[in-house]
Formats: structure tokens, sequence, C-alpha cells
């Protein structure tokens, strides 16, 4: 059986969950649920990332200790999840005792690699984005590039990796691997990046400073760098490393039998893509690790023209919209209207028009069809003998499976949309109103409506990654115990199932009462 293992970033643990990460987790979980219709053995990793200034500090604001407020906001992104109906396989917590023996065993292998030195730093350091930024990057108004919050003039001994070191082997691998970093424009960021030399990498933080943090193993005076803390979370859920092990057992070098690693893809925002792009790489090189497959860095959700972030104040909650629309419209909105790598606002009218899609085209079709199968045949399917829109359904398999593969999924939702659409045509065009009138047309009308049933059932195979809900409640209408898989449906069999024709799935929604929310 294939495999597919992907990860979304875990997110900062201070504060709770916003559009922005419901944006990527959703992305994953229709990738995920997309390839265990394929039959796929997936492993689907999200979680909170726990440690640092960053951390340290909101807890401290709180008067709380940072654990106790970490527990609090991870099960506010679990219970956020489950709302969203995201189906992650592995929530981690880089506060687990399993992934700071992972942490532990990595910085130990990048020391007796010989790859780790003591020195004095002198930098501009962001609390915000707990990274260090160049002279460059901050400008002269001294400002975080990513928030434009002041940075910190940091003078202090760390702990570096000789990330210089690798600098050259990135290039040539992202030079041969020119997919290895989507969409081309990211790759280009980091191409261009690496165009300057390469500088090492500060991995660790005195405690007299940071004390929320993994230990070094062999200064315990320094806590490592939470970057590094919190990309190796992606190595702790593949089961690839084994901490209690001795060291040249450990799992450092190949991939070992029942070992996840390398993972297939790692989701991300394009905040966060140097972090992936550049450190992460040249520390597995480092550790001696395969590298990830895959790195996909998207846009942002932007209000207006501003990034919509935690630190700005200008989050939308992303359950708000639920209330009214229900989680599977949010989906689909989030999904359908961002671009895979591009930059996409929100805007109630934009949220209204894709809610209109499934109103008037998916919801239309689906309601039309069972009623005219409760109307005209007693709500029983009747048997195919010929299928109508055979063609225009392998055309919209084909250019789904095309889309979802160069991770394009909004044109994968357009097509299957407008499946919907030539459906309805299909339906004014045949017109079985008008064959339930006349004389001689039943078996006309038998094909006209197993063939809709039939379409209708594709849909629920298409729409099921991104509509979870939905899919399964037209599929349940159609008499099917679940949305079928791609694999199932050359020969699916829908001839004598019972239909219920129900409300409408997706119901129409007073505007006013939606912008009043
Ligand atoms: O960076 N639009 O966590 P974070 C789209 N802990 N996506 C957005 C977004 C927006 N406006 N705002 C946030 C961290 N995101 C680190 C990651 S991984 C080893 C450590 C999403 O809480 C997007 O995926 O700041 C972005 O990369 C991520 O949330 C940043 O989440």
């Amino acid at each position: 059986m294939d495999s597919f293992y992907l990860t979304t970033p875990i997110y900062y643990a201070s504060g709770p969950p916003h559009l922005g990460h419901a944006y990527t987790t959703i992305l994953g979980d229709v990738l995920a649920r997309y390839h265990r219709r394929r039959s796929e053995d997936v492993l689907f990793l999200t979680g909170t990332d726990e440690h640092g200034q960053k951390i340290q500090a909101a807890a401290a604001e709180a008067e709380t200790d940072p654990k106790r407020w970490c527990d609090d906001i991870s099960d506010r992104f679990k219970a956020a999840w489950r709302d969203l109906n995201v189906s992650y396989d592995r929530f981690i917590r880089t506060t687990e005792d399993e992934h700071k023996a992972v942490v532990w065993a990595f910085l130990e292998a990048l020391y007796e690699n010989g790859h780790v030195y003591e020195s004095e730093y002198v930098g501009w350091y962001s609390v915000g984005q707990e990274r260090y930024f160049t002279e460059k990057e901050i400008g002269p108004d001294r400002v975080d590039p990513v928030a434009g919050k002041p940075v910190e003039r940091i003078q202090e001994t760390n702990w570096f990796f000789r990330m210089s070191a690798f600098q050259e082997r990135l290039v040539r691998h992202i030079e041969e691997n020119p997919d290895w970093i989507i969409p081309q424009s990211r790759k280009n960021e980091v191409l261009g990046f690496l165009s300057q030399p390469l500088g090492d990498l500060s991995i660790s933080r005195p405690t007299s400073r940071v004390s929320w943090g993994i230990p070094l193993p062999w200064d315990p005076e320094h806590v490592a760098y939470v970057w590094v803390d919190a990309l190796t979370n992606y190595v702790t859920a593949s089961g690839q490393i084994t901490p209690d092990l001795p060291p040249d057992e450990r799992g450092f070098g190949a991939t070992r039998p029942g070992s996840r690693w390398p993972a297939d893809l790692h989701l991300l925002g394009k905040d966060i893509l140097t972090t992936h792009a550049v450190y992460w790489p040249t520390l597995l090189m480092g550790a001696g690790l395969p590298l990830p497959r895959k790195i996909l860095a998207h846009g942002w959700w932007v209000v207006g023209e501003t990034k919509m972030s935690k630190s700005l104040d200008n989050v939308v909650d992303p359950l708000y919209l639920r209330g009214d629309f229900g989680t599977d419209a949010v989906r689909w909105y989030l999904i359908r209207e961002m671009s895979t790598g591009q930059d996409a606002s929100y805007t109630p009218e934009r949220f209204f028009a894709r809610y209109g899609e499934l109103t008037n085209i998916l919801g239309n079709l689906a309601h039309r069809t069972l009623s005219m199968i409760v109307r005209y045949r007693d709500g029983v399917i009747p048997r195919l003998e010929g299928d109508g829109l055979a063609p225009q359904a392998e055309a919209a398999l084909s250019a789904y499976h095309g889309s979802m593969a160069e991770y394009r999924l909004h044109d994968a939702m357009a097509a299957a949309m407008d499946l919907a659409r030539e459906a309805n045509g299909y339906v004014e065009e045949r017109e079985p109103w008008a064959m339930a009138k006349a004389p001689g047309k039943e078996a006309e009308l038998d094909e006209t409506l197993a063939t809709l049933g039939r379409t209708l059932a594709i849909l629920t195979c298409l729409f099921e990654p991104v509509m979870p809900a939905k899919a399964r409640e037209l599929a349940a209408r159609l008499g099917l115990e679940e949305p079928p898989r791609f694999e199932d449906l050359e020969a699916l069999a829908l001839d004598g199932h019972s239909v219920v024709h129900g409300e409408p799935l997706f119901p129409r929604v007073e505007i006013e009462d939606a912008t009043d929310a």
C-alpha cells in the first residue's frame, strides 16, 4: 500500500487558533482525505509549538506557569480542529517526553558529527518570529519584516550550527529537484536568499534569558533554540529516531523499517519558508537524515492589505461563519477561494459568492435529482443503461486528479463543481419533467435519472475531502454507506437504491443575518 506522510506547522501556543491556522490545517486535511480516498496509508501530523521566549512571555503575562498555559492553548487547538472536522492522525506537543528525547538525540548527533561550536552572538532578535534578522532585513526603523514590530538588540554566548557548510549541497538539491519547493515563486525566493553567503545558525539560548526550553545535552546552561526544537517534531512523529538506543543505533542515517521519515509533504505559510527550506534541510544534513520530499508554502489570508495575524489584532475567528453556514461551507470557501501559493483577501462578499456555488449548483442538483427520483420513480434509482454524462465525469476526474497532483486544490474543486454545473445543464436539456408526462419516454427518463444519481455519487467522492459531512449526508441520501473511493467509481451501481429527498443540503441564508453574526 502506498503511504503518505504530511505535516502542518506546529502552531505557537502563545494564543488561540485563528483563520490562518485553520487554513493550513484544513488544506492538510483535504490532502489527507484525498490520499485516504486513494486507499493510501496516511499519517497526517499537526500540533503545537510550546517552548521559547514568546510562550514564556505569554504565560508570564497571564501570571500562570508555561506548561499550564500550553495545556490550555493546545486543548483549544484540538477543539478547533474537532469543530472544523480535521482528521489529523497525530497531534504533537513539543513538551511531550518523547519529543524532548528526540530533540536531545538530534542535537547530540549534530554535536557528535562535529557541526556545533560556541561563539559570541551580536544581533537583532524578534521575539514574535523567534528569529534573528540582519540589519538589512530590519531596515532603518529596526522592525521585524514579518509583523513590523520592534526587534531586540542581543549580545550573548550561543552554540552555533555550521549551517554555512551545507549551503552548496542545499543549492544543488534545489536545482536538481525543481519541484521540491512549490510554488516556483517560493523556490526562486529561497534560491535568491541562498545567492548570498549563508551564515551559521545560533541553536541555543542561555537559560538566564530563556528558561522555557529543552536543555542542551552538553551544556545545561543553554536551552535549544525554539526553531530547532520545533522543526524536529516532524522527525519525532515519524518514529525514525529511537533515543533510548546507543547513539549509532538511534536511526540517524538511512530510513528504517516502519519509519515514516522522510515526510512526503511539509505544508506551511510563506512567513516560515526560510526556516523550513534552509534551516531544516541543512540541520537534517548535519544529523545525517534524508530530506523531506516536498515543501509547499502557501500565501497569506489578508484583510484588506494586511496579513491576518494574532499580533496585528485583525484576526477573524475561523468559527464565526460556521454558525450560519456550517463547517463545510467555511472549508469550501477557504479551499476554493485561495489559489495555492497566492495571497487571498477575506471579504464577506467573496464568502457569499462561494456559498452561492454550493446552494445554486451542487445543492440545486442534489435537490432536483432526489426530488425527481422520489416523484417519478417512487424514490428508487432506476438501472443505468448508458450514461449520458460519462465523458464529462471522466474529464472532471482527470482534471481533478491532475490538479491535486500539482497541489492546485482550488482547481480540483473547480473541476468538481464544473461537473455539477454540467449535470444541471443536462437536466435542462433533457427536461425529465416533460418525459414524465409524455407516453413512451420511460426508458429515457430512467436513463436520465440513473445518470444523475450516478453523477451525484461521483460528486460525493470528489467533494468529500473538502466537505466531509455534506458528502456523507448526500451519499446517505443516495442509499450509500459512505462516499465511494476512487477505485470504486468504475463499478458503481446504484440501481434499486432508495433515496431520501430531505431538506436542502445548503440552505439559503439571509445575508443581513450573517453579517450581524
Ligand atoms: O510560525 N494566512 O507558528 P504560528 C495564512 N510555531 N496562513 C496563516 C496566516 C495567514 N494570515 N497566519 C498564520 C509558527 N498562518 C511556528 C511554526 S513549525 C516547525 C513551527 C499559518 O502559530 C501558516 O501556516 O505563527 C503559517 O506558516 C503558520 O500559521 C504560522 O503559525
